[in-house]
């Protein structure tokens, strides 16, 4: 119902700003080298690949030691991309064109969420991860901002953020309590434990997923942020949402996390409610990999990940 034209734009953000570690900037590059494109093509859609970030010297920014302000890592790296992530997330929507945003770490989220919120004020966002995501920048204790592009598209704190996150801070619409959930959360921040709990934000952890089963979680995730059923939902990805037994490659791996079939079977789902509009697939690092095997279960994993999410079913 929201793409009868079948159009799809893959954006590549190879990007590794948001924390310390080397090698998330070729997830994207890996994902497409084993077939990303030519699997959603085949699924029936229009594909087309752009990169907002050819033009910066990502390399070149990720070295330079001035870029910190209080505590917070590369501020000017990550708004400066995160700004031309937003404008490529923002310009796939508006043109009615399906965006998948594969990463590259998680801070690229604070664009693909604010620009799903800013195109559809009623959305509903579902965030899959062993991590909250939503410290701010006074909460963050390790100061990498890929664990906090949540609290930036809900505008929270806005006073003590770094100045370099003006644009974001004076996009129109903000991501409300009551759009965001959470599937797969088992490695939560004490901040961030009272963040979610003082908004009221619906957060499913894994305890949720032992106790209720997965369908269970699932429909109540939606339900949480799509009570009437016919809200565009927007699904940011992180792979280490998934237990790291089938997504090692990945920076930060937490154990006791979702299966490979939980892990699809939520995407299944809310891509069969028909309302799922956009997708991020990020934290696939291919340098983390121990060995061949856990690379190509990794990269298959985010692979999996998008066919389901683009219609792909068993039957
Ligand atoms: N909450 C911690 C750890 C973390 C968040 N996201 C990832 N790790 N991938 C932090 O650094 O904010
Ligand atoms: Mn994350
Ligand atoms: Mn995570």
């Amino acid at each position: 119902k929201f793409y009868p034209n079948k159009n799809a734009t893959v954006i590549s953000a190879p990007f590794s700003g948001g924390q310390g570690k080397s090698g998330v900037e070729d997830g994207p590059e890996q994902l497409i080298k084993y077939g990303l494109l030519k699997d959603i093509e085949k699924l029936g859609w229009n594909l087309k690949n752009v990169n907002p970030l050819s033009e910066m010297d990502t390399d070149k920014m990720k070295k330079d030691e001035n870029d910190v302000y209080n505590n917070c890592k590369r501020p000017t790296m990550v708004s400066d991309c995160c700004k031309l992530i937003y404008n490529e997330v923002k310009s796939s929507y508006e043109k009615n064109s399906f965006p998948i945003t594969i990463g590259g770490d998680h801070s690229i989220g604070m664009s693909t969420i604010s620009a799903f919120i800013n195109t559809y004020p009623n959305g509903g966002i579902v965030w899959v991860d062993a991590h909250a995501d939503i410290n701010t920048p006074s909460t963050t204790e390790s100061g990498n901002l890929h664990g906090c592009p949540v609290a930036f598209a809900m505008g929270l704190d806005s006073e003590n953020w770094p100045p370099h996150f003006n644009w974001i801070k004076e996009l129109k619409t903000k991501v409300k309590p009551n759009q965001i959930t959470y599937i797969g959360l088992r490695d939560v921040d004490d901040g961030e434990k009272k963040l979610l709990k003082d908004l009221g934000i619906k957060a499913f952890s894994m305890y949720h997923v032992d106790k209720f089963g997965i369908n269970e979680v699932v429909r109540m995730a939606l339900e949480a942020v799509n009570p009437n059923g016919e809200n565009p939902i927007h699904l940011s990805y992180d792979v280490d949402g998934i237990d790291p037994m089938y997504a090692a490659a990945t920076g930060t791996p937490v154990r006791g996390g979702l299966t490979l079939r939980e892990g699809l079977f939520l995407v299944e789902e809310i891509a069969n409610s028909g309302n799922l509009v956009g997708l991020d697939i990020v934290e696939v690092n291919p340098a983390l990999s121990s060995s061949a095997q856990v690379h190509l279960e990794t990269v298959n994993t985010g692979l999996s990940i998008a066919r389901c999410a683009m219609g792909e079913t068993i039957l």
